[in-house]
């Protein structure tokens, strides 16, 4: 097959701080030069993106004044209107000033949690004013590294208060608007709060307006609690609840790596690919990764265009594997289909069900599963050798 090329149809997106990011890390200076937005915007768009999403620190500095926030904003539009891209998503930083040490929502300082709420409210008019659907909330400050510093049960008490009084706010408003919260293990915090799909999902439960909550889960972010991303994935798929997706790379519980997506774990990005397709996800198909600080500029537009490339590789080979014969075959032997069957009949119950005949357990326990055939299949169609 040939290299395929991104299109504003494909639906991509990129985060303002995923391209800008200059290289720093806990060792390290930068490696690259602050970067202007609207050169991002200008590439992104060369490259055939679709949408870009921004904390609002990305794109106006901490502490700027309002005639000096207005300028950059206007700046931005402009850059928008002139390039086509649209504000997917939008966020908060909650984590690089200071007082953000101890969390936002979180903190156990009641004045930096007033803070925070404010700052997401602010972020919200503008992120509203230019057309996001959804307003991500990653909290990597929301967490502890020792035990009695975090009364956990007080602190879930009051991250639940926040998104209430933001639900509110956004409702009040009246825009059009969803919440992804974006579950991650660790790092900065030792330990954060909602570190995986399934904390976010059973903590979104609690809320008030739940309907207007989802997750934003990022590949990595899985990996690093050594947790099946596709799984996750469909979990919040079946919940109704995958409301926006950060595809990046990661091999394996290590620190958060960020690789350009399709750079870590294969195999997980191929099954992520097939789970969002067959799951019917239809937003934004957003990257969240970090060019290497080995790179200069030209590596950073390599890295970002090599993620939508990657993408549409692993969705040709899974819409193959999926149209192929034999593999139809294999699913059926599999037992795929036997697996949508209810287990009780209609009109059974447990009491049906204990008077019922039984299968043999001997005879069950002989029969073949028939993955590894089914398996086999897909890592040709990954490795390139069916489906060329
Ligand atoms: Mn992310």
């Amino acid at each position: 097959m040939s290299i395929p090329t991104p299109a504003p149809s494909d639906k991509f997106s990129f985060g303002l701080w995923t391209v800008a990011y200059p290289g720093r890390d806990p060792f390290g200076e930068p490696t690259r030069a602050d970067m202007d937005p609207i050169y991002a915007l200008e590439n992104l768009a060369r490259l055939g993106a679709y949408g870009v999403n921004f904390h609002d620190d990305d794109l106006i500095p901490f502490g700027s004044d309002d005639s000096a926030r207005d300028a950059i904003i206007q700046r931005w539009k402009q850059g928008l209107a002139d390039t086509g891209l649209a504000v997917t998503t939008a966020t908060t930083n909650l984590f690089t000033h200071p007082m953000f040490k101890d969390g936002g929502f979180t903190s156990n300082d009641r004045e930096v949690r007033r803070f925070a709420i404010r700052k997401v409210m602010r972020n919200i008019d503008l992120a509203a004013e230019l057309g996001a659907k959804v307003y991500v909330c990653w909290g990597g400050r929301e967490g502890a590294e020792s035990g009695a510093a975090k009364d956990v049960a007080a602190a879930l008490d009051r991250y639940r208060e926040a998104f209430n009084v933001l639900g509110e706010f956004v409702h009040d408003k009246g825009y059009d608007m969803k919440f992804a919260i974006e579950p991650k293990p660790n790092e900065p915090r030792g330990d954060i709060l909602l570190p995986t799909i399934g904390h976010a999902l059973a903590f979104i439960n609690t809320l008030d307006r739940s309907e207007n909550v989802g997750v934003n889960p990022e590949i990595g972010h899985e990996e690093m609690a050594g947790l099946n991303a596709a799984h996750g994935y469909a979990q919040a798929l079946w919940q109704g609840k995958l409301f926006h997706i950060d595809l990046n790379g990661q091999n394996g519980p290590r620190y958060d790596q960020d690789f350009r997506f399709g750079a870590g774990n294969v195999r997980g990005s191929f099954w992520v690919v097939d789970t969002i397709l067959s799951g019917g996800y239809d937003g934004p198909v957003h990257f969240d990764f970090k060019t290497p600080r080995t790179e200069d500029d030209k590596g950073v537009w390599v890295a970002a265009e090599a993620c939508m490339t990657n993408y549409l590789i692993l969705r040709d080979k899974v819409q193959a594997f999926r149209a192929d014969p034999e593999v139809q075959e294999a699913l059926v032997a599999a037992k795929l289909p036997e697996l949508s069957v209810p287990t009780l009949a209609e009109g059974e119950g447990w009491a049906e069900l204990e008077k019922a005949p039984l299968a043999d357990p001997d005879q069950l326990a002989a029969r073949g599963a028939a993955f590894e055939h089914l398996d086999q299949l897909a890592l040709e169609y990954l490795y390139g050798v069916r489906g060329a």
